[in-house]
């Protein structure tokens, strides 16, 4: 058995989150598929694993027994933790790195994951709801592109979590609905997370949830 097991799925992106960074780090680990299409995150069993029915579901097995985490933050900042890497040097960087992860959470992943699940899932693109969710979405990535202007990384001066955390939806431009020519330091920031060392993309490392 791999030491981390990860309930997943590639169109999760907050799975991806993790997922990315496991690999990244070169940690042993595997996925677990969750049929979320199926409806699995709304079974009993599911919810017995994890009671707020979602992925990421992150299981290390330990010497001293499995320990079960969910919400990718959470799951981030225990594996940068764990793995000594993507973590913060100071406590300045701590709280950094913690805000950005909250306003992911909140508003850029939160926005970005409903706007594309209306359009590119559910074919609402254009009726008002998705509009309101696009146009709240469109405006985290001006606040993420505004700060990612003059500067390599989200959190510090290397990559951390916070840049693992609100790359997690980004990679699928056409299925949000984004042009990255229109936030061209968002556009070199994904870059350069696809040139870090064992980068891959969601596809390639969780099975479909169809
Ligand atoms: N804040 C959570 C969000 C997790 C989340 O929304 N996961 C989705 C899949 S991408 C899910 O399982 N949703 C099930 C549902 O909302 O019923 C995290 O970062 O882990």
């Amino acid at each position: 058995m791999a030491e981390f097991t990860l309930y997943c799925f590639a169109e999760s992106g907050n799975a991806y989150k993790v997922a990315l960074m496991l690999e990244l780090c070169g940690a042993d680990w595997e996925p677990r598929g969750v049929e979320f299409f199926k409806g699995e995150t709304r079974s009993e069993e599911y919810r017995a694993v994890n009671v707020m029915g979602e992925a990421p579901i992150l299981v290390h097995h330990r010497a001293d027994g499995d320990f079960t985490l969910s919400q990718s933050g959470a799951i981030l900042t225990y594996l940068s933790r764990r793995l000594g890497r993507f973590g913060h040097e100071s406590e300045a960087e701590e709280y950094e790195i913690l805000r950005w992860v909250l306003y992911d959470n909140h508003k850029l992943t939160s926005y970005t994951a409903t706007e594309r699940f209306m359009r590119h899932f559910r074919g609402k693109a254009g009726d008002p709801t998705a509009e309101f969710i696009y146009a709240r979405a469109k405006d985290a990535w001006k606040v993420l592109d505004t700060h990612l202007e003059g500067r390599e990384w989200v959190a510090a001066a290397r990559p951390t979590i916070a840049d693992i955390s609100m790359c997690g939806y980004l990679f699928w431009p056409d299925q949000i609905g984004a042009d990255w020519n229109e936030y061209p330091a968002i556009a070199a920031w994904l870059d350069r997370i696809r040139n870090l060392d064992g980068w891959a993309a969601p596809e390639a490392l969780m099975p479909s949830g169809q």
